[in-house]
């Protein structure tokens, strides 16, 4: 048992934790949206903490900060190291803010050793990985690979706001996004590390492994328009109930999805209108999430889904209509750079187990970009997006020094 005092690292990454987990932008629990005055709070005492590790820092266009060590050659290609520090709504602290608190914390023990790597290394805290404010896809990551969307920019959070007028409220600079893309050839390679947000590691009795691959996603707005009534007058036979066609919907999506190994779809958001006690439901707009680590599959199963909406629908008299607006592709990872997380992980005295991520991640985005690796770090339960979710000190101690050993192995 490592005793608590030999454990500075993992330690330190608990504190720095602690620290971020304050910044949220709901009293009493965890939510930082993307440009929010939390994500601003966070973003700067991100800064704070990679210049106290001694990494020149700054906040770029888009409101991701960006750490760099530079290293004995000061123009080789950059190792990059980052996740995100935006949340869902009512979040876990770990989710994101662990990768980056991470890659703080080994950079700045590298420096701290008096260490000079080859090449130089760059910590990243991405903003808008989780998509929730605004319909995106990994902006933040995806401007660094070279991919934002101009017309992101125009999308609206659900007070109207648009991302653009977020941005320049937060102190970022739409005219700045595309001077963001790296050259290719000047990245060597990225690596996240974030929390399994699965029991696979917990069940295996392990605290880290390393990522395979991570599974493609759809993402999609849906909208049921029926006829709003008086509840007690209408009769069951002369309904256009909005509301009762998308629950049977929500089963169509259960059952598409349960029935195919390899897939899984949510609704995770349905607004009711009137929304009144008495009054028959005019209206639904919902969200469908549907993924799966096969995209030939995940597109079927999407396919399924609304075919199976349309005809409920016409049964219900009802209309449907849905709008995809995120895909992202299954994405393996690469594999030497998994290699020399598996040698940093067998040194470690781990067996490497190898593991798909049901979740998305900025390494989906950073992949397109250059040589992209994931270590998972097991978290209690499996549960993440929830206030539950948490990992031991002693973890985040091993997550430390098997990320140190494993940079130290890509750039020696
Ligand atoms: O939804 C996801 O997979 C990630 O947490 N954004
Ligand atoms: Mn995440
Ligand atoms: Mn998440």
């Amino acid at each position: 048992m490592t005793h608590q005092t030999d454990l500075p690292l993992g330690r330190r990454v608990m504190a720095m934790i602690e620290d971020l987990a304050q910044h949220t932008d709901e009293v009493g629990r965890l939510t930082r949206l993307y440009l929010s005055p939390a994500h601003r709070a966070a973003a700067d005492a991100t800064l704070a903490f990679m210049r106290e590790a001694g990494l020149s820092a700054h906040i770029d266009a888009l409101g991701s900060v960006v750490g760099r060590l530079e290293g004995a050659h000061p123009d080789a290609p950059a190792l990059l190291i980052g996740s995100h520090i935006d949340t869902v709504v009512d979040a876990g602290r770990y989710d994101g803010n662990l990768g980056v608190v991470l890659g703080i914390v080994v950079v700045g023990a590298l420096k701290a050793a008096g260490i000079t790597p080859a090449c130089p290394i760059e910590v990243v805290a991405f903003g808008d990985e989780e998509n929730v404010r605004f319909p995106t896809n990994l902006s933040t990551s995806h401007a660094l690979a070279g991919h934002f969307e101009p017309t992101w920019l125009d999308g609206t959070d659900t007070g109207g706001i648009s991302l653009r007028d977020a941005l320049i409220a937060f102190g970022g600079d739409p005219l700045g996004i595309a001077a963001l893309a790296r050259d290719p050839a000047r990245c060597r390679g990225y690596l996240e590390v974030h929390i399994e947000q699965g029991p696979q590691l917990e069940a295996g009795n392990l605290p880290v492994g390393i990522v395979s691959a991570i599974n493609g996603i759809t993402r999609a707005r849906a909208h049921v328009i029926g006829e709003a009534g008086h509840a007690g007058t209408v009769p069951m036979t002369m309904r256009r109930d909005a509301l009762a066609a998308v629950a049977e919907m929500i089963g169509i999506v259960e059952r598409a999805s349960s029935t195919r190994t390899d897939t899984v779809a949510t609704v995770g958001v349905a607004q009711v209108q009137p929304g009144a006690i008495n009054v028959i439901p005019a209206r639904v707009d919902f969200t469908l999430d549907a993924r799966s680590s096969d995209d030939a599959v995940r597109r079927a199963l999407v396919q399924d889904i609304v075919t199976e909406c349309e005809a409920a629908a016409q049964r219900r008299g009802v209309s449907f209509t849905i709008e995809p607006f995120m895909e992202s592709p299954a994405t393996p990872m690469d594999k030497h750079l998994a290699e020399h997380l598996e040698e940093a992980v067998r040194h470690a005295g781990i067996v490497p187990m190898r593991l798909a991520s049901g979740a998305g991640h900025d390494a989906v985005a950073m992949a397109s970009l250059c040589p992209s690796a994931m270590l998972f770090v097991r978290c209690k339960g499996g549960i993440s997006h929830n206030p539950a979710e948490s990992i031991t000190v002693e973890d985040a101690d091993v997550a430390a020094r098997v990320l140190l050993d494993a940079v130290r192995r890509i750039v020696a």
